[in-house]
């Protein structure tokens, strides 16, 4: 008998359409007539949403009730992508939806595509961050994800002159239909202001902190739904605003100009994500914010431990923190704060039950990156935790002139503050004393970690160190990006892979299939033919989906070498130029990334980059044998286009300085090759894909630090490599520039002088790995043999593998089935 599908929940062709013409009219209050195709992607939106709400609402339950392990990722970043396509993969309804919205004459990629992303992140952190929480909730480990709600994330660019420029992301501006706002669980957090002390009522002497602000906190929660499971954990964010209630007067005698004033700048705390990556600025503001989201989230944990009937004793046992990086590391100073001030714990208790609870990550070995807050700006924000973090790192360095009986130095190397010139706080020294373990990102950086700038910690605490290797959601980036990978993986093996991606060696034996060759072949030159007309509508160039598609897609960075890429496409050039009938492979160089707006060397850089593209793209002796595109405003969703349509993933980061990379997987797992030096997660991409498959170059990380001790000097490589010369002198000729000798000085001279990321000692190898590049493409069954390989042999980079790694070795929670009733 047929049954009658509710309009929230049915998920038959009808039903979907007619649930979303529902939600057109009542939600977006539009006749389809008028409508713009944000309304369609809004009411689309809405009819999955409601489809995804029972499961949130019974995981929610679920764990208010059930009291599990809960894992609480803390992260100043979640670089979250568009959630439409994510949920409908998740929810197992694509096809349908896909078909519904055909029916209705609608086009579910021109939809998709209204999508504004959530670009709450940097890069490679960030999405990290996103990957990991899809992986716990496919895993299905109860979690919660916190972070800010900033209400503009990382800036748009725009390409003027060849010149980056940064407009501002509104991504709120249409509304966010995946969010649900949260005022009754609002928190308030202190800042600025004294300490006083007391003795309390059993005559122990205690701490009260008088601030001189309070700031409220707004949760605003996302469901982050697991893979074809019933879980959807939540990302909760939270959003600053003034204390209506809160009595200014008692602060600001009477001021009232100055109490406004003080409310408009609580709502600065969460205005803007800051757009510089790798290198920490000492910026007020950021501190603010740091501690803003980390307060309210340790509140909530408290606060929902209590509603359990959880003992705070208990609460290491009942939460795992994750620091996702030193952004968060506050919280080890906060969570001593809100057990010895509000809760009345001793101290020995309290750092008991804290360095059982947290757990961080190292996302860097660069020095610059290192976060350091001054002791004066840190005391005046939050005077009661710099009172805090003295009183661990005299403790601290009791036991450390203990274990290494009479060692100054290290006691000055080690001490949570620096003490050295103007005094710092050194967030990760904090991390390492207050954490019960420390991990980074790829094998490599974890063992670098040990040997160089965690070296003391390592000694004191070797239990502490472990590894946990990047990892990336096949979710997103196959199934959503590459949905005609997806079909043909899936009618070989089945569609086990998505959720156990070590399936994909099944593939490994049809290389020798010459029809499933083919068929992958066919796949890819589709792809690459979709970037094609992309390029020529948003760029007006024309590619060539023959040509090696060879792509650099990641954050301008000198020690990512975007300018190392760049001087082999000139030595290209030159050799056309030299000899226009030689014959080489046609090859599109395509860059994609945002520079630091305050980065003025990365500036420079994709200014060259651009003006390389205006020489080659019109000069005929090249005819397309070169092209060069920038693609702007890198960003998730588009890195989905970017990822499928790649033949070789440029990964050439100076050995040592990148701690994983994860762009690198993303691209292998669609079927590009490797070019790449022996450094972060690529030694082990290497080791997975095989070496025959993987076009190594460059010094190791050892040699690059053998260099640097005997005395680097780029000026010998200049003048001991005659095309390498021609190359440099090119650009300062003024080539590139219209005959501007000044331009590109400020780079060529860091170069020549410098060259603190070893291009010009890594430009031979690297031009010699491109010409085995350049002859393996030409033997086009053998690179599809090697693509194929690539993609088969991945598994291991999957984000779910990551996480059962932080949970076999760090986390220790276990998953809990979520029943939800029909
Ligand atoms: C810190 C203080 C003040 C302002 C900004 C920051 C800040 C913000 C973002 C510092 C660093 C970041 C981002 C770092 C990052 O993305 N690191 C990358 O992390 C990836 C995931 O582990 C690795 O794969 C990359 O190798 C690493 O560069």
């Amino acid at each position: 008998k047929p049954r009658i599908e509710d309009d929230r929940t049915g998920i038959d062709i009808d039903t979907l359409k007619r649930a979303f013409l529902d939600n057109l009219f009542y939600i977006q209050a539009k006749f389809p007539k008028v409508s713009t195709k944000n309304d369609y992607y809004m009411a689309l939106a809405y009819t999955v949403r409601d489809r995804l709400l029972n499961r949130w609402l019974h995981t929610n339950q679920t764990y208010l009730e059930r009291a599990p392990r809960i894992v609480a990722y803390l992260s100043a970043e979640f670089l979250m992508g568009p959630h439409l396509g994510n949920n409908l993969i998740d929810l197992g309804l694509y096809e349908p939806v896909k078909q519904a919205i055909a029916e209705l004459g609608l086009d579910l990629n021109e939809l998709l595509e209204q999508e504004e992303e959530p670009g709450l992140g940097n890069g490679g952190l960030g999405r990290l961050a996103a990957c990991y929480i899809d992986s716990l909730a496919t895993l299905e480990i109860p979690s919660v994800a916190y972070g800010i709600r900033y209400e503009y994330g990382i800036f748009d660019q725009e390409i003027k002159d060849g010149w980056q420029v940064e407009v501002t992301d509104r991504w709120l501006r249409y509304g966010n239909p995946w969010e649900v706002v949260r005022p009754e669980s609002e928190l308030m957090v202190k800042f600025g202001g004294h300490t006083e002390t007391f003795i309390d009522e059993y005559g122990v002497y205690r701490v009260q902190w008088v601030p001189y602000k309070v700031v409220k906190g707004v949760p605003y929660d996302t469901p982050i739904l697991g893979f074809k499971t019933n879980t959807a954990n939540t990302l909760r964010l939270w959003k600053a605003e003034a204390p209506e209630s809160f009595d200014f007067a008692v602060f600001n005698q009477g001021d009232y100009f100055g109490a406004v004033h003080q409310k408009s700048e609580s709502e600065n705390i969460t205005k803007v994500l800051y757009p510089n990556d790798e290198t920490y600025q000492g910026k007020q503001l950021r501190l603010e914010q740091q501690y803003f989201f980390v307060s309210c989230s340790l509140q909530d944990m408290i606060r929902l431990a209590k509603m359990q009937g959880v003992a705070l004793e208990r609460f290491h046992e009942h939460f795992a923190i994750q620091l996702n990086d030193t952004h968060p590391t506050i919280a080890i100073a906060e969570l001593m704060r809100l057990l010895l001030d509000e809760h009345g714990f001793d101290w020995d208790r309290a750092w008991d039950i804290t360095t059982k609870t947290f757990a961080y990550t190292n996302h860097t070995l660069l020095p610059e990156a290192l976060e350091r807050w001054s002791v004066a700006m840190l005391g005046g924000l939050l005077p009661r935790h710099l009172e805090l973090i003295y009183e661990i790192n005299s403790r601290f360095l009791d036991e450390v002139r203990i274990k290494f009986f009479e060692d100054p130095d290290r006691i000055a190397r080690m001490s949570i503050i620096d003490e050295s010139g103007e005094r710092y706080v050194r967030m990760a020294h904090l991390a390492c004393v207050g954490s019960y373990a420390i991990n980074g990102v790829a094998e490599l950086h974890s063992r670098l970690l040990k040997q160089t700038v965690l070296h003391d910690f390592y000694e004191m605490y070797p239990e502490k160190f472990v590894n946990v290797t990047n990892g990336v959601t096949p979710r997103r980036f196959i199934a959503l990006s590459n949905p005609r990978l997806t079909s043909l993986i899936t009618s070989k093996i089945g569609d086990g892979w998505l959720k156990n991606l070590g399936e994909l060696r099944k593939l490994e034996s049809l290389v020798d299939d010459a029809g499933f060759r083919n068929d992958f072949y066919q796949v890819k030159q589709a792809v690459k033919q979709d970037l094609a007309d992309y390029v020529r509508a948003n760029h007006g160039v024309e590619i060539n989906p023959e040509s090696i598609y060879d792509i650099q897609a990641k954050r301008i960075h000198e020690y990512k070498r975007q300018h190392l890429n760049a001087l082999y496409i000139i030595t290209l050039y030159n050799r056309l130029k030299a000899n226009p009938s030689l014959d080489i492979a046609p090859r599109t160089f395509l860059f994609g990334g945002k520079a630091a707006p305050g980065y003025y060397m990365a500036k420079l850089i994709v200014k060259l980059i651009n003006s390389i593209a205006d020489v080659t793209n019109s000069d005929p002796d090249v005819g397309d044998r070169i092209k060069v595109v920038f693609l702007t405003d890198y960003n998730v969703k588009f890195a989905q286009r970017v990822y499928p349509a790649a033949n070789l993933s440029e990964q050439i980061s100076t050995a040592g300085k990148e701690a994983s990379g994860t762009g690198n997987m993303k691209f292998s797992m669609n079927g590009a090759l490797t070019i790449g030096t022996l450094d972060g997660a690529n030694v082990e991409i290497r080791e997975a894909v095989g070496a025959e498959n993987f076009f190594l170059f460059g010094m190791t990380a050892e040699e690059v630090l053998a260099k640097k001790a005997e005395g680097y000097n780029p000026w010998d490589y200049y003048h001991g490599n005659d095309e390498l010369k021609g190359v440099l002198d090119r650009i300062a000729s003024g080539f590139f520039s219209h005959g501007d000798t000044e331009l590109f000085k400020p780079l060529l001279d860091s170069l020549l002088y410098q060259d603190i990321f070893m291009v010009l000692a890594d430009y031979q190898s690297y031009v010699e790995c491109q010409e085995r590049v350049d002859g393996a493409f030409r033997d086009r069954d053998n690179w599809t043999r090697m693509s194929i390989l690539n993609a088969a042999r991945m598994g291991h980079f999957s984000s779910d593998r990551s996480i059962r790694d932080y949970l076999s070795q760090i986390w220790k929670a276990p998953a809990v089935k979520i029943d939800v009733p029909e």
